[in-house]
């Protein structure tokens, strides 16, 4: 085999992945960051921007379900959702499995994913041929302080919080999205992983906890991340998101109604994680 090592350039975690290359597939600049996606043997498909990598043919599922399907299942009625970020269409296709969404909007800083994914990533982008999906390219905090518009759910699908990303993690983001939010509206967003990352989570929950009635913590295993036990944050005004209140009756890999029972992190842990 014609083998290629690629060496992942993972600023926000201290540890390096190495992944068998067998076709360069797409390799540019976009008008943000550098944006390569490679085929590597067991991962099939994989996207990178700036070297770090943000998902995989093989995985991503394990991400874009948890990310978004539980908060979906705990709400009993998200007709309108936003994204941030996501620009690859994997969360707005898990979205858009459900009948009772009536309206996707989508806020990706960098257009220029969204064309690759469009391109070279069918089975993540499908979603966006959808009439109910409704596409920005621009900032997403300057969405959410300009916008009228009130959403259900907000769903946070950044890279990691450094660069750009971070902006989204501040106060006055978290405020703000929480703003147009309806009464009963929920927020998830991705918050890294609990073995290098418990300091972010920390913040991100305490700041969250300012702004929610109900803040909670899933997570799942993911093999590609650096450090693997990753997390999604839960802000939710009034709904507790550890309770599905809707059957699954989507098709998923992962996500199930009993992984959403057990996806929380337990008592011990989330004081722990409290205390520091
Ligand atoms: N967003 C989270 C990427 C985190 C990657 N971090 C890393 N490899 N250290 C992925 C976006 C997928 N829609």
């Amino acid at each position: 085999m014609n083998e290629i090592q690629f060496l992942e350039n993972d600023p926000f975690a201290p540890i390096r992945y190495v992944y068998d290359v067998e076709e360069i597939i797409c390799s540019r600049r976009t008008a943000c960051q550098h944006l390569l996606i490679f085929r590597s043997r067991y991962f099939g498909r994989v996207l990178a921007l700036d070297g770090v990598v943000q998902l995989t043919e093989r995985d991503e599922h394990f991400y874009h379900e948890m990310l978004t399907q539980v908060a979906l299942h705990a709400h009993p009625d998200p007709a309108d959702v936003l994204i941030i970020g996501g620009g690859d269409g994997g969360s707005l296709r898990e979205v858009l499995k459900h009948e009772a969404v009536k309206r996707v909007q989508l806020v990706e800083l960098d257009g220029g994913v969204i064309e690759a994914a469009r391109e070279f990533l069918p089975s993540l982008s499908s979603g966006f041929a959808d009439p109910r999906a409704h596409v920005l390219v621009g900032r997403g905090e300057g969405f959410l302080a300009s916008t009228a518009d009130k959403f259900d759910l907000v769903v946070v699908d950044s890279t990691d919080p450094v660069g750009p990303a971070a902006r989204l993690f501040t106060e006055e983001c978290l405020a703000a999205a929480a703003a147009v939010l309806k009464d009963d509206g929920m927020l998830v967003a991705q918050t890294e992983s609990l073995h290098f990352h418990a300091d972010f989570i920390r913040e991100v929950q305490r700041r969250l906890a300012r702004f929610f009635r109900i803040v909670d913590l899933c997570t799942a295993p993911l093999s590609t991340y650096g450090g693997n036990w990753w997390t999604f944050s839960i802000g939710s005004r009034a709904y507790d998101p550890r309770v599905p209140r809707r059957p699954c009756t989507v098709s998923t890999r992962y996500y199930a109604e009993d992984v959403h029972r057990q996806a929380f992190l337990p008592g011990s842990l989330r004081r722990k994680l409290r205390e520091g």
